[in-house]
């Protein structure tokens, strides 16, 4: 596998998918952004001693997912960042959509995600226990961590996490099957490890954006700037 990583961020509306990933593309808080846009981004990170670019997909206006365009978009992502607000039951409810749309899209039992309990500055406001995120997260072979994009909390721990899991799951991919297409590589994927919050030993250089976006109805853009 390339060193290339489509990472896709799904949940629901106001969850903060947008400020998650702008925080940590730009490494600061955007208290208001358009929840219509859906945009991609590109980010060159030094992840373990190796060079990585992420393509980042914010995406938007979720019902337009649910179809048939839907689990062809849901396909091309390498991992997924499905976040809730532990300030909203409902966010988490959904979450288990998303994981199952992801699941039936690229037709697998598993499959690089992380969930993402985010808002988690708003203590006050909890409606989802940690244990519940953890517990969901276990039950679908996924990571977890709560965030907060307003404090920056978590957010490049996620992106790094998110990565790691991918290039294990490829790993494994590879020791079973080496001779495999990656289609047929990627039914063959064994479960995914436990999760575990990341360490610090990743640094960030040279982030950029891509030049195109689109709305919600739009297709996803192409991330085409380093
Ligand atoms: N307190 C707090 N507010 C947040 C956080 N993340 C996002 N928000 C706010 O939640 C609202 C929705 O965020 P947005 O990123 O647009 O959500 P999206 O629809 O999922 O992209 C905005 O008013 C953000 O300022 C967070 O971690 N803490
Ligand atoms: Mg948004």
């Amino acid at each position: 596998m390339s060193n290339k990583y489509s990472l896709v961020v799904v949940g629901s509306g106001g969850v903060g998918k947008s400020a998650v990933t702008l925080n940590f593309m730009r490494g600061q808080f955007v208290e208001e952004y358009d929840p219509t846009i859906e945009d991609s981004y590109c980010k060159q990170v030094n992840l373990d001693g190796v060079d990585c670019t992420l393509d980042i997909t914010d995406t938007a206006g979720q019902e337009e997912y649910r179809g048939l365009w839907g689990d062809k978009f849901m396909r091309s992502g390498d991992g997924f960042l499905c976040v809730y607000s532990i300030t909203s039951k409902s966010s988490f409810e959904e979450v288990e959509v998303f994981r199952d749309q992801i699941l039936r899209a690229k037709d697998v039992d598993t499959c690089p995600m992380i969930i993402l309990g985010n808002k988690r500055d708003l203590e006050d406001y909890r409606e989802v226990d940690t244990a519940l995120g953890e517990e969901f997260a276990r039950n679908s072979d996924a990571l977890f961590l709560e965030t907060s994009a307003k404090e920056g909390y978590n957010i490049e721990e996620a992106f790094f996490s998110i990565v790691r899991h991918i290039r294990d799951h490829y790993r494994n991919v590879e020791d079973e099957a080496p001779a495999a297409a990656p289609e047929a590589a990627d039914a063959a994927a064994v479960a995914a490890p436990a999760a575990t919050p990341a360490d610090a030993g990743a640094s960030t250089a040279d982030a950029g954006k891509s030049k195109s976006s689109k709305s919600a109805g739009g297709k996803k853009s192409k991330c085409v700037l380093l």
